[in-house]
């Protein structure tokens, strides 16, 4: 495969799993996240030859700009952009959650995922040749109680695919929102409950989720496409998981 892809939160999860999908079709990685540590076991368990990585908190605008700058010259013209690092912080009420936590969500899974984008995109348009894969969540996309800050971030990564793929008409480039339902085989939920291992198991109890390697095949799908086809949004869900009816509060008297 002739393909450079660049993928952040390749540490753990969905990054992982479709830097495994992508190196078993021989794609050139760009593996990024905070744990040096988990980049380079993965890039040893691939071919070493075909994968660089780079360690930076996608928060740190300075320290993004430098491990694109510092990529070696094979790796350079990058084809594909996974836009997947991201979290969510406690599942309580908007009125009982640390305001700090709502930052966090907002500079990783909104202004992580513009900073790489911005960057990507001239060269993208430069060499006629390109597609960003914004990783959103069915929780931008339905009520969803307990995540007012991070389903807000994610509807913004909705609206920001759908208007970005406004502006690259007339372009080859294409734009994928990939919008996953619950996944429990990855560090979201752990991180989520802030390693509370009763609450990460009451939320999956009786559930068969959707995997990391099913978000991984969606993508894949997604890029492998003909290049005249732009898959706009894969949203996908476990069979267990579907939306709930309007709710009402009712007096108890
Ligand atoms: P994981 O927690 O397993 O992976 C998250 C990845 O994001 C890690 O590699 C982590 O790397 C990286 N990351 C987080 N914060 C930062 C940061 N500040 N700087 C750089 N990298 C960071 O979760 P998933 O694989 O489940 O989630 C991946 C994406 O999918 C997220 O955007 C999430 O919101 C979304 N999603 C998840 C669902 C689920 O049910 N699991 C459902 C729908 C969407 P490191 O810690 O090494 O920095
Ligand atoms: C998270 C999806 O269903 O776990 O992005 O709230 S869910």
């Amino acid at each position: 495969m002739d393909l450079t892809v660049f993928i952040t939160g390749a540490t753990s999860g969905f990054g992982a799993a479709t830097a495994r999908r992508f190196a078993s079709d021989g794609a050139q990685l760009i593996l990024t996240g905070r744990r040096s540590d988990r980049l380079e076991a993965l890039k040893n368990e691939l071919d070493s030859s075909r994968v660089h990585t780079a360690a930076f908190d996608i928060r740190d605008t300075t320290a993004y700009a430098t491990a694109i700058r510092e990529l070696p010259e094979a790796f350079v013209a990058v084809d594909v952009l996974v836009n997947n690092a991201g979290l969510a912080l406690s599942r309580d009420p908007a009125y009982r959650t640390d305001y700090k936590d709502w930052e966090t969500m907002i500079d990783t899974n909104v202004k992580g995922l513009l900073f790489g984008t911005h960057i990507f995109l001239p060269g993208m348009i430069e060499r006629n040749r390109g597609h960003i894969i914004n990783v959103g969540s069915i929780a931008g996309q339905y009520p969803s109680p307990g995540n007012a800050v991070y389903g807000a971030t994610k509807a913004f990564v909705d609206r920001f695919s759908t208007n970005l793929r406004a502006d690259l008409l007339g372009t080859p480039i294409r734009v994928t929102e990939i919008v996953p339902g619950m996944v429990s085989d990855t560090e979201f939920s752990s991180i989520r409950h802030k390693g509370d291992q009763s609450k990460v198991d009451a939320f999956y109890a009786g559930t068969e989720t959707l995997t990391a390697d099913d978000i991984a095949d969606a993508i894949h799908w997604a890029v492998t496409r003909p290049p005249h086809i732009n898959i706009n949004t894969i949203q996908l869900m476990p069979v267990c998981q579907a939306f709930g009816p309007l709710a009402i509060h009712r007096r108890s008297t």
